[in-house]
């Protein structure tokens, strides 16, 4: 163990790096080894504080550099990301996991979303409309709302916060972010770019710690006047409730319990593979993931059994060998869960066909390793097939056509992302428009949004709002309405209009 090399990380605040006020600390430990990552400060409310008054005050003068100018910004941030690619695709495998590849798409993600917002500095449209008045002039323009608090989750550590604040930033507001607890060297890693490309002090601040803490403290502040999260449902509820005594805008993203659905036409060896990518890789850690597949019984034996096999073909281990399929699950709480759910399908009744245990041979003992695992003869109303495990589990469930496969589909709290094989475009195009989910894939897995089109989810996902593309536009700035009278005179809207 590299315990020798650790490096203790600071918070970012004002443009200065520094301790928590109350010197406390906590470690990020990688969960492919047990390695010690780095010790970071454990933050509190005072942190926070200062974080808050530090982008309240860089606002002023932020929110008035030209638009194209933060989009400069930006693009150098993007550029930076593709330096430093490799080291940070290592760095990502190390702290929580994902195989290297996967590592490497997190931060081409991030490098995307940067270019396509630093573009946005060159447009962020607003409309030009005729008035009902004569000589009178109408627009709408997009106007900054302030500063923005930033909670993200561990499983795309470096793309989900580029969500974010690359938007936040190019609409002219101000940022602290926290990062969560289990990614913190790669939050760290973003804001420390971010100030390489040029971001001015105060702009971009990080608070290391808990939710608990920094996160519950950040949402109540009252000079915070938007919060985006992407995280659990449970979270998020609690932040809705926290956040609405202050009448914030909230941008939620949650879970998912997303579902391939195959019909009899599939080309069963696609489907294989989009389930397999969708379900186990990143580990299944995906909000994304496919943790259901909905089969026709008249492929359903023939797809279960080629589905065990290619699952038993995956190889566990850690992110960084190049012959690793599937890493780690990010830490101890997380392995419990996984397995109790395997518990939970096995006592109501679900055939488990693979996996459903720890994985400790061959050196995994060190890390938390969860077999791929796929149960069988699930019913839709299975905790199994109903809740969200976030590990490398999917449940297959029988049906009879495609009314009922929309059916179950549609069964979920949730409404993220949903997918269906077939090759009849009659079938692919109702299940466009029946399947109640913010995407929807044909021919391919559940996983793999870009980010220049809209991302969310229906229902219990998220409370409306889309982030990536030009959605996100109006998760981070407020309509305003504008109106010029240039006839030298007083013309009274709604009342005037008939003289002319
Ligand atoms: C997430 O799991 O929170 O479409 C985001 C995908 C990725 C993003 C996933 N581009 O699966």
């Amino acid at each position: 163990m590299a315990v020798a090399e650790t490096k203790s990380f600071q918070n970012y605040i004002d443009g200065e790096w520094g301790d928590a006020a109350r010197g406390e600390t906590f470690e990020s430990v990688s969960p492919a080894t047990g390695e010690l990552i780095g010790v970071f400060p454990r933050s509190g409310g005072e942190d926070v504080d200062r974080a808050v008054a530090a982008a309240k005050a860089a606002y002023e003068k932020w929110r008035l550099v030209p638009a194209p100018r933060r989009g400069e910004i930006l693009f150098r941030f993007g550029q930076l990301l593709i330096d430093q690619k490799d080291e940070l695709a290592l760095l990502m495998t190390r702290e929580m996991g994902k195989v290297l590849p996967e590592a490497g798409g997190d931060v081409q993600e991030a490098v995307d979303m940067s270019f396509y917002m630093a573009g946005e500095g060159r447009r962020l449209f607003g409309h030009t409309t005729p008035s009902e008045l004569p000589d009178k002039f109408n627009m709408s323009v997009r106007m900054p709302i302030g500063v923005i608090g930033v909670i993200t989750p561990w499983n795309f550590p470096i793309a989900i916060p580029s969500w974010k604040i690359a938007p936040a930033l190019v609409c002219g507001n101000t940022v602290v972010f926290k990062p969560a607890t289990d990614t913190p060297l790669l939050g760290e890693r973003f804001v420390e770019l971010l100030a390489a490309a040029g971001v001015p002090k105060g702009v971009v601040n990080i608070v290391h710690g808990g939710g608990g803490e920094v996160g519950d403290r950040l949402v109540r502040h009252p000079d915070v006047p938007v919060i985006t999260l992407t995280g659990s449902r449970e979270t998020g509820v609690e932040v809705l409730r926290a956040a609405a005594d202050g009448l914030k805008h909230v941008h939620l993203e949650l879970g998912g319990k997303n579902a391939v659905i195959v019909m009899d036409d599939a080309d069963l060896e696609l489907a294989v593979d989009g389930i397999v990518w969708s379900a186990f890789g990143t580990s299944g850690q995906r909000c994304t993931a496919a943790s259901r597949v909905i089969v026709h019984e008249r492929v359903y034996d023939e797809l279960a059994s080629r589905l065990v096999v290619a699952a038993e073909k995956l190889r566990l281990g850690p992110g960084w060998e190049p012959d690793t399929d599937v890493g780690p699950v990010i830490n101890k709480t997380a392995l419990e869960k996984i397995h109790s759910y395997t518990e939970i399908g096995e006592g109501e009744g679900a055939r488990l066909l693979t996996g459903g245990e720890v994985a400790t041979g061959d050196g995994l003992g060190q890390g938390f390793y969860y077999r791929p695992t796929i149960f069988g003869d699930v019913e839709a109303q299975m905790r199994i097939a109903q809740e969200e495990i976030f590990g490398p589990t999917t449940a297959l469930i029988r049906v009879g056509d495609v009314d009922e496969a929309i059916r179950v589909a549609n069964g979920i709290r949730f409404g993220l992302s949903s997918s269906i094989f077939t090759r009849d475009v009659n079938t692919a195009f109702r299940a466009m428009r029946d399947l109640e989910t913010g995407i929807t894939y044909v021919n391919a897995g559940t996983i793999g949004a870009e980010v220049h089109l809209p991302f969310g989810g229906t229902k219990e996902t998220g409370n409306g709002h889309r982030e990536a593309g030009q959605a996100a536009l109006d998760v981070f700035t407020e309509w305003k309405s504008i109106y010029v009278d240039y006839s030298g005179r007083l013309q009274k809207a709604q009342i005037d209009t008939a003289e002319t």
